[in-house]
């Protein structure tokens, strides 16, 4: 049994999910798991008897003129690394988390291993602010084992960073207890969506990079064709010019903004396609849950996301910002039932055969142990 430590983001977003999620995995087959960050992650939503957590409080002392998060995670690393006795350190996110980690190694007496797993935006944004290009580094060099989502993020950190370590690459997974084929009755009629048309469906956090106008775009053409409608699911610092530009589509009757939601799967179940048309993502976690839940899916042709999809297997790729393409292949895909339910099944396949929790979970233990 190993005593592991997690640090992630806990809120809404890709890298705190598969943290928790791996966590509750890992304390599922025995391991005594160990929090440490600024709230509960959302995914803990239930008591789970070998997991604790540790909440990082801040400081209000009057003269900081902000409350220092980074150095109250790393005393609070510190602590429990010692007090726990973790064998493991894993934190998700290069900064802040792998750095404080580093430090909180160099003051804690007990020997702990840190993993650091990146999961792209640290890398592919803050990789080129000059300011965190050297802490990243640093912090990349200074870890036991480093892993990255998807080789393209791994090809990307060595090239942006000019770093030789060894980066493994450990790909992302789901719950399949949450991700799974399943049925939402009513749920197309509570949205007042006819039986007939079809859904296409985009979840992000509405940042810069995810090009929600593009998905806006791609369906204004695709509905010329099929009887459908769009559920744009999230919420950030996009959304408002979003529902604008919807509007001076004259779409908002088609066009339905769901804001976050955290029942994706009852969301899945009622769509035929999902689209994720972004300028960068490092794997793209929406894909996979949507192949779980047998929904095929569009990606654009940027970082990992060609590693989840299977062109004209399971969806299809299209390059970036190319809309008329992205379209032609959601049209192809919606009026041709046989692919649809091929590509469906495949995506499903697929998601089982190279992404299950089973297989990533025991990659992860293997660099726990071994690596
Ligand atoms: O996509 C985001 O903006 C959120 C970000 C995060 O850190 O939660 O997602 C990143 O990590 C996910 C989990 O590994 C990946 O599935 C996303 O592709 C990645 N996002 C980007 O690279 C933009």
């Amino acid at each position: 049994m190993l005593k592991i430590g997690i640090a992630c983001y806990p809120t809404v977003g890709g890298s705190g999910i598969i943290a928790t999620e791996l966590g509750k995995l890992l304390s599922e087959r025995g391991h005594e798991i160990h929090f440490i960050t600024s709230s509960i992650p959302f995914r803990l939503e239930k008591l789970h008897p070998k997991i604790y957590y540790h909440q990082v409080e801040l400081s209000h002392y009057p003269v900081f003129q902000y409350p220092p998060y980074d150095l109250a995670l790393i005393s609070k690393m510190a602590e429990v690394i010692d007090r726990e006795q973790l064998d493991i350190l894993h934190v998700h996110y290069a900064i802040p988390h792998a750095i404080c980690a580093i430090l909180a190694r160099e003051m804690a007496q007990n020997k702990v291993k840190i993993i650091t797993t990146l999961h792209g935006t640290d890398i592919t944004v803050l990789g080129i602010d000059q300011h965190f290009k050297k802490m990243i580094t640093y912090a990349i060099e200074k870890s036991d084992v480093v892993t990255a989502v998807s080789r393209s993020l791994m090809e990307q950190t060595k090239q942006m960073l000019k770093i030789d370590r060894d980066i493994a690459v450990i790909h992302n997974f789901v719950n399949e207890k949450e991700y799974f084929p399943k049925t939402a009755p009513g749920l197309k009629r509570d949205f007042n969506i006819q039986p007939d048309e079809k859904i296409l469906i985009h979840i992000s956090n509405f940042r810069k990079v995810k090009r929600v106008q593009d998905i806006i775009y791609t369906f204004q053409k695709v509905k010329e064709q099929v009887k459908c409608k769009l559920l744009l699911v999230g919420d950030g610092p996009e959304y408002t010019s979003m529902v604008q530009l919807v509007h001076e589509l004259e779409l908002q009757e088609e066009v339905l903004f769901l804001g976050k939601q955290n029942n994706i799967s009852d969301l899945l179940a009622i769509s035929d396609l999902l689209l994720l048309l972004s300028e960068k993502e490092s794997f793209g976690l929406v894909i996979l849950e949507a192949m779980a839940c047998k929904v095929p899916s569009i990606g654009t042709n940027v970082g990992g996301i060609p590693e989840v999809i299977a062109h004209g297997q399971t969806g299809y790729i299209v390059p970036a910002q190319d809309v008329e393409k992205a379209a032609e292949y959601a049209i192809q895909l919606l009026t041709d039932e046989k692919r649809w339910r091929t590509f469906s099944e495949n995506a499903y396949l697929r998601a089982k055969k190279h992404f299950h929790s089973e297989r990533i979970v025991n990659e992860y233990i293997e660099i726990y142990k071994n690596g």
